[in-house]
């Protein structure tokens, strides 16, 4: 099955009816059945898409310090918002503020996703940060927002504590 967050291909998975949420690996006797990814909705979240790409999220209506909008996500059973490229990040609701899964808290200047501790592609980072961003200024950035500016968007590094902004809690799909 095609996982477009991923982008990576997996073996099926089978959904049972009135389960949603868990997906299931197939028993024998009920065969290679594939269900459509799926979204939890539980606790506010929602299916967005557009095109190929698709994602199930949830839009924080109260500004957070980094830390505590990261534990937020996790006690959601989600994470911060994270993509993989420009184009997915427009599947957020614009003109907003949003801190994304990205840090380099644990090593300065390596910023890894929070979905899976992976580096960012080099590619993507130039073309996501605003030129000169990210700047590490005064020794104590870390964190990172994207901002959604005319038709464009484009990301830069934050100190994490004092400051809060809107966030997008993201739940992996059901698949
Ligand atoms: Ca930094
Ligand atoms: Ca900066």
């Amino acid at each position: 099955m095609y996982n477009a967050f991923t982008g990576l291909c997996t073996p099926g998975s089978y959904l049972k009816t009135g389960t949603f949420g868990a997906a299931l690996a197939p028993t024998t006797t009920e065969g290679d059945l594939f269900a459509p990814a799926a979204c939890d909705t539980n606790d506010g979240f929602t299916f967005v898409t557009s095109g190929t790409l698709s994602a199930c999220i949830k839009v924080s209506s109260v500004p957070m310090t980094y830390s505590n909008a990261h534990a937020h996500c996790l006690s959601l059973g989600a994470h911060l918002y994270v993509s993989r490229s420009i184009e997915r990040f427009y599947l957020l609701p614009g003109s907003l503020v949003y801190i994304i899964g990205l840090t380099d808290l644990a090593k300065e200047g390596i910023f890894v996703w929070e979905d899976n501790g992976y580096v960012i592609t080099e590619s993507l980072k130039s073309s996501l940060f605003e030129p000169g961003e990210p700047n590490n200024s005064n020794s104590n950035e870390d964190c990172v927002i994207v901002v959604f500016w005319g038709l464009g968007i484009f990301a830069k590094d934050y100190a994490c504590e004092g400051n809060e902004f809107q966030f997008v809690c993201e739940r992996p799909l059901v698949l």
